[in-house]
């Protein structure tokens, strides 16, 4: 019992080094959520969206190019990504809570 406890413990502790070492694609799979839900609530305008989704599309192609020229993400590259990310949440929270709705179109 003991073991199987300590084993769980070390599965538990490679997930969360796992959703750490990812935290990237995490992000962007939550900002692809905020997006969708910004789109039902009709918060975001078909052009807000556009807008948006080719600012994801850009950093998506980043991202993937940082992890293929080198050893996965270097710290540097985490902390550029991070950076960007944080800009990217920014401008769908202002693009949410602005003046433009689909619904007053
Ligand atoms: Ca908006």
């Amino acid at each position: 019992m003991k073991r199987f406890l300590s084993l769980s413990i070390a599965a538990a502790l490679a997930a969360a080094t796992l959703a750490a070492a990812d935290r990237p694609a995490e992000r962007q799979k939550n900002q692809q959520k905020r997006i969708k839900e910004g789109v039902e609530s009709g918060e975001l305008t078909k052009r807000e969206v556009r807008k948006i989704e080719q600012k994801e599309r850009k950093l998506h192609r980043e991202i993937v190019k940082d992890r293929v020229d080198g050893p996965g993400l270097t710290p540097a590259e985490r902390a550029k990504i991070e950076a960007k990310q944080d800009a990217l949440s920014g401008k769908i929270a202002k693009e949410k809570h602005d003046a433009q709705t689909q619904k007053k179109q």
